[in-house]
C-alpha cells in the first residue's frame, strides 16, 4: 500500500462534512487502496463538536484511515496537503441573498488561499464548496499565486446530478442511463442546466434528451427552473441546506479529479476560464463541461450552442463578473 495522502476538509463540524467524511475515509473518493490522513478544520467554538466527529470516525474502525488531525489552526490544517475540500463557511439561510453571503465568505477564502500558498504542496487539488462557491474559488486561487489555477475547481456537480436525476425520473430510467447534461456558469439560480448534448439510454438505445423526453416546453421551462431553484426548495422543506446530496456530489467531483472521467462522458465543474472557451470571459470560475485524465481537466470543446443557450450562458457570466468585481473591490486581491 502507498503512503497516506493528506486530505483537508474544512467546516468539518458542519452538516455536509458529517455526511462526507465517512465516504472519504472508507475509500470512495481516493481509491480503495489509498491510505488517508484526514485534517479537519473548523472554528474554535466548534472544536468540542469536532471532537465528537473524530470519535465517530475512530469508532468506524476503517482500514484506510491512518490519522485524524482536528484543528482550528490554518498552519496545521493546510500543511503538505494533497487535496483540500473547502466546505466551511456561512451557509445560506432561508430568505438570505447570495450578496450577503459574498461579503461574509470571501474573506475566509482569501485567508485559506493564502494558507494554501504558504503550507500546501504545489500539486494540491482544491475543491471549493462553500458559497458563493465560484467566487470563493476564484479568490482562493488568486490568493495562492504559486499553485496552478487549474488545480482549483468549485462544486457544480450537485446541480449536474440534480439535472441528471430530473431527466431520468421523467424518462423512467435510472440516473446512470442519462449522461452529458451540462451546468454552465454560476452555482446560483442563474446557472444554466443544458440538455442539448445530453443522451438517454432508453431500453438499450441512446436517444438525444429532447427525443427521449418528448416535451420541449418542460425541458426549456420547468426543468431548468427546478434545477436552478432546487437548493432553495430543499432549504424550504428541511429548514437546512442540502447536505447528503452535497456530500455525494463532492465525492463524485473529487473521485473524477483523482481517477478520471469515463470514456465518452463529460461532467460539470467550475474551473478557471481563460477566455478561450465558448465566449466566456476570462478570469472567472465558470462551470463548463469537462473531461478529466491524469488528474487534469479539459473543457469539452466544439459543442454547438444555439441562441437559447447563448443568452442563458451570458446571463450567468454577467452575474459572476459582478460577484468577482464586488469581491475584488472588497478584498483588494
Ligand atoms: P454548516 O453550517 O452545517 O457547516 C459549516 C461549518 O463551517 C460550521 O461547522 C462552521 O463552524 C464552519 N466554518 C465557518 N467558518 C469557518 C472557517 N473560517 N474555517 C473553517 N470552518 C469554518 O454548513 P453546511 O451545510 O455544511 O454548508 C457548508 C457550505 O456549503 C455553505 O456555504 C453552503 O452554502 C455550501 N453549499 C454549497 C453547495 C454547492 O453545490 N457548491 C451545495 C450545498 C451547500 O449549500
Amino acid at each position: 500500500m502507498s503512503e497516506p495522502i493528506r486530505v483537508l476538509v474544512t467546516g468539518a463540524a458542519g452538516q455536509i462534512a458529517y455526511s462526507l467524511l465517512f465516504s472519504i475515509a472508507k475509500g470512495d473518493v481516493f481509491g480503495k487502496d489509498q491510505p488517508i490522513t484526514l485534517l479537519l478544520l473548523d472554528i474554535t467554538p466548534m472544536l468540542p463538536v469536532l471532537e465528537g466527529v473524530v470519535m465517530e470516525l475512530q469508532d468506524c474502525a476503517l482500514p484506510l484511515l491512518r490519522d485524524i488531525v482536528p484543528t482550528d489552526k490554518e498552519e496545521v490544517a493546510f500543511k503538505d496537503l494533497d487535496a483540500a475540500i473547502l466546505v466551511g463557511s456561512m451557509p445560506r439561510k432561508e430568505g438570505m441573498e447570495r450578496k450577503d453571503l459574498l461579503k461574509a465568505n470571501v474573506a475566509i477564502f482569501k485567508s485559506q488561499g493564502t494558507a494554501l500558498e504558504k503550507y500546501a504542496k504545489k500539486t494540491v487539488k482544491v475543491l471549493v464548496v462553500g458559497n458563493p462557491a465560484n467566487t470563493n474559488c476564484l479568490i482562493a486561487a488568486k490568493s495562492a499565486p504559486s499553485i496552478p489555477k487549474e488545480n482549483f475547481s468549485c462544486l457544480t456537480r450537485l446541480d449536474h446530478n440534480r439535472a441528471r436525476s430530473q431527466v431520468a425520473m421523467r424518462c423512467g430510467v435510472p440516473a446512470t442511463h442519462v449522461k452529458n447534461v451540462i451546468i454552465w456558469g454560476n452555482h446560483s439560480s442563474t446557472q444554466y442546466p443544458d440538455v442539448h448534448h445530453c443522451m438517454v439510454n432508453m431500453s438499450g438505445s441512446e436517444l438525444a434528451c429532447f427525443d427521449a423526453v418528448k416535451d420541449d416546453a418542460w425541458l426549456k421551462g420547468d426543468f431548468i427552473a427546478t434545477v436552478q431553484l432546487r437548493g432553495a426548495a430543499v432549504i424550504k422543506a428541511r429548514k437546512l441546506s442540502s447536505a447528503m446530496s452535497a456530500a455525494k456530489a463532492i465525492c463524485d467531483h473529487m473521485r473524477d479529479i483523482w481517477s478520471g472521467t469515463s470514456e465518452g462522458e463529460f461532467i460539470s465543474m467550475g474551473v478557471y476560464s481563460s477566455g478561450n472557451s465558448y465566449g466566456v470571459p476570462d478570469d472567472l470560475i465558470y462551470s463548463f463541461p469537462v473531461q478529466i485524465k491524469d488528474k487534469s481537466w479539459k473543457i469539452v470543446d466544439g459543442l454547438a450552442i444555439n441562441d437559447f443557450s447563448r443568452l442563458k450562458m451570458d446571463a450567468t457570466a454577467a452575474e459572476l463578473i459582478e460577484e468577482r468585481d464586488t469581491a475584488v473591490s472588497f478584498l483588494g486581491v
